[in-house]
């Protein structure tokens, strides 16, 4: 919670003794020291804002409740320009707007100081009140993290349109993957109670420049698209708007046959796009900025156009035609495999949609999982991006932790973020990055968009512990800018949620840049992938090879025996290497210019084969489950450390955490070298423990009620 009583100013690195929970997010606006706060007082005596909108309204209540936290002081709205004010405006507001625009876009914003009518001032400039948030909001960041403010000199603007969250939310209050309770959506009670929680969740998004919600889960239900339940989605559209926040549906494909029993979902028959197309002007009836669908279509067992012989350009197409007239978009996910294809798991959605390039309407954008499996802890780039030159593609990472430890694991997913948007595909030559692909800037793509699978929930502290909030910021920070760093950011999350004190910031930075890699280290080491307990996904299971679908089977993925281990996906084996460009399927067809990270997911090796370390792949892979439990040992013994310097809620819940991260650490390792050693035959190296119990007490342990999963 805020704390804004008592005016006594904390020192920057006394011990902290209130307590939080975690509901503010980095939105803190923690009491600033006395230099700090003087400072900042003086750059913030008044705002001056032209207009009333309810955009405007929000970001100057935004500034004062920001700066009555930081400093104690109120921030008055003022009519005329004072020594030290805060300027927000747009062209259009004031036509003599000493800032220029140009290039902002509509959503992005320049900051500057300079002096007006003789007066020292910010001036918060941008082309539309959103902007200005946008713009207040850094503003906030910066004044929160401790930096100058004195002669800034900012412009900001997002080079990805589409910048998405997206929930596996479902109507009756559970959320599919998700870690932080019950979905926040209370459908029940909408449209008529309109907690609080809603602004707030639209509050924490605006500030990161997150502009569209997909309210609900992408294994759809029909009933989303009833009279009652756009309703429902309307009044949250309603809340969202002044955030410059869209509200977007999954869909499901047969909805016309469930609600009003049409024979056919076909997308070529003329009464099935009749039926989307009133449907679409039903939605817009009730939300005119509605921003479109997102469908997950003949896709783990959902319905989609292929069950006619239609291809997914058919079907997106279709009902990008219902949208079209009302500005609307369809987001059409390539995360298909199908049970009856044998083909590698990891080819097949390049298989389906390749094929397609340039076959889609000019308002949908297929939606491509960063990697080609799902979601694991390390996964090369999905090969679709730079494939597809004639398609806009958008990104989708999953924020909420499925595969990475789920809510108690700090496995801080910037890094897999960076890792993923700063990969070369080659498309056009050295520099085709997948974050040039998803901004349109490769191919020159006007509608580009990025999603990420949401951590929020219904827990008071939002993400499930305080550390998965630091995902769902990065996401947000990333989708805004894709050239910010991980370790940047990460930074200025610590110094809003924690203290700008660098005796936290540093730790707390150190910690969480390595974590993802450790979690990589303790679960899937070198391009290991999908070796987790079934259905829910929690904790290790190698061994698993009874699923009726091959691929369901983690032996599918390692294909471990008394020789080696991995999948042998170059020309010798499934070939996915031809999936990417020449130049990156030479390099992944050798496994020495493989990198090592990926090493098992491109080739299947003997054990006895050289890692660059000098160790067998066999040591070398128990070497790193070693270095992933030992490195959560050593965030354990950090975090300890900050004790003095973090309240005591926070601290407590972090580091009951840690030693539930450790517990499992040690699990995945010990679980996963039984498995391993049942099948090499091979003995450990000198220094590595055996795992506490044998093979058989791994794999009857069980878990019925694990979180996330239906
Ligand atoms: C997998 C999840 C599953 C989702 C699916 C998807 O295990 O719950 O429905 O992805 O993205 O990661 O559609």
């Amino acid at each position: 919670m805020i704390a804004a009583t008592g005016t006594a100013l904390t020192p920057l690195s006394a011990p902290v003794a209130r307590a939080e929970d975690g509901y503010d997010l980095w939105l803190r606006y923690a009491r600033a020291d006395a230099p700090r706060g003087a400072g900042l007082a003086a750059h913030a005596t008044a705002i001056v804002a032209a207009g009333t909108s309810p955009t405007l309204t929000i970001a100057t209540q935004e500034l004062q409740r920001g700066v009555a936290g930081m400093t104690g002081t109120t921030l008055p709205l003022s009519a005329t320009i004072q020594q030290g004010a805060l300027l927000l405006a747009t062209p259009a507001s004031t036509p003599s707007l000493p800032v220029k625009t140009d290039g902002l876009g509509s959503e992005g914003y320049a900051i500057r100081s300079m002096t007006v009518d003789g007066k020292a001032v910010t001036v918060i400039a941008a082309n539309s009140d959103v902007g200005l948030l946008h713009g207040a909001y850094h503003w906030l960041r910066l004044a929160q993290s401790g930096e100058s403010l004195d002669h800034l000199d900012i412009s900001s603007a997002p080079k990805i349109g589409l910048r998405l969250l997206n929930h596996w939310d479902n109507l009756n209050g559970t959320v599919e993957r998700g870690y932080a309770g019950e979905s926040i959506w209370d459908w029940w009670r909408l449209p008529d109670w309109k907690g609080p929680r809603y602004a707030d969740y639209a509050r924490a998004n605006a500030s990161i420049g997150i502009n569209g919600t997909v309210l609900n889960n992408v294994n759809a239900r029909s009933d989303s698209l009833t009279a009652p339940y756009i309703a429902k989605a309307a009044a949250l559209a309603d809340i969202f708007r002044p955030y410059g926040i869209k509200v977007y549906l999954s869909v499901k494909w047969t909805a016309p046959m469930e609600l009003d029993g049409l024979k056919t979902a076909d997308p070529l028959d003329p009464a099935v796009a009749a039926w989307w197309k009133a449907k679409a002007d039903e939605i817009y009836k009730a939300i005119p900025d509605f921003g479109g669908f997102l469908v997950k279509a003949n896709s783990e067992g959902q319905p989609g156009p292929q069950d006619y012989n239609r291809t997914h350009a058919d079907g997106a197409n279709m009902l990008a035609a219902a949208v079209k007239p009302h500005g609307g978009i369809v987001m059409w996910r390539a995360f298909v495999y199908a049970h009856d294809n044998p083909d590698d798991r990891a080819k097949q959605a390049y298989t389906d949609f390749k094929p397609l390039d340039g076959k889609f309407a000019d308002n949908v954008i297929v939606q491509v999982k960063n990697g080609a499996i799902d979601f694991q802890p390390r996964e090369p780039f999905h090969p679709l991006f730079g494939a597809m030159p004639k398609t806009p593609l958008m990104m989708e990472f999953q924020i909420t932790k499925e595969y990475l430890g789920q809510s108690t694991h700090l496995t801080y997913l910037g890094p897999l973020f960076e890792e993923v948007l700063d990969a070369d595909t080659f498309a056009n030559g050295r520099g085709s990055t997948v974050a040039k692909v998803i901004d349109g800037s490769l191919e020159g793509h006007r509608l580009t968009g990025i999603a990420g699978v949401a951590n929020i929930g219904a827990n008071r502290d939002w993400s499930g512990s305080i550390f998965n909030q630091a995902d769902w910021y990065a996401f947000g920070r990333l989708a805004w800018d894709t050239s910010l760093s991980a370790e940047g950011i990460a930074r200025e999350w610590t110094k809003m949620t924690f203290s700008s004190d660098p005796k936290v910031v540093q730790p707390v930075v150190t910690m969480m840049m390595g974590s993802r890699e450790a979690a990589v280290d303790y679960m899937t080491p070198l391009g290991l992938a999908h070796v987790m307990g079934t259905g829910h996904h929690y904790g290790p299971a190698p061994w698993v090879s009874d699923l009726a679908r091959p691929e369901w089977n983690p032996v599918y993925y390692h294909k471990a025996d008394v020789n080696g281990i991995g999948f042998d996906r170059t020309k010798r084996g499934s070939d996915a290497v031809g999936q990417y460009a020449p130049v990156v399927a030479k390099m992944l067809t050798d496994p020495r210019t493989t990198p090592e990270r990926d090493l098992l997911w491109f080739h299947h090796l003997p054990w006895d084969y050289r890692l660059k370390s000098g160790d067998t792949l066999w040591d070398g892979l128990i070497h790193h489950y070693d270095g992933g439990v030992r490195y959560v040992a050593d965030m354990q013994t950090t975090w300890a450390s900050l004790k003095p310097y973090v309240d005591a809620e926070r601290f407590a819940e972090t580091e009951a955490f840690l030693t539930i991260q450790h517990r499992e650490a040690q699990w995945w390792r010990d679980a996963s070298i039984a498995y391993f050693q049942s099948v090499s035959k091979r003995p450990l190296p000198a220094g590595s423990a055996a795992p506490a119990h044998d093979l058989d007490w791994y794999k009857a342990q069980s878990f019925p009620y694990a979180p996330g999963h239906n």
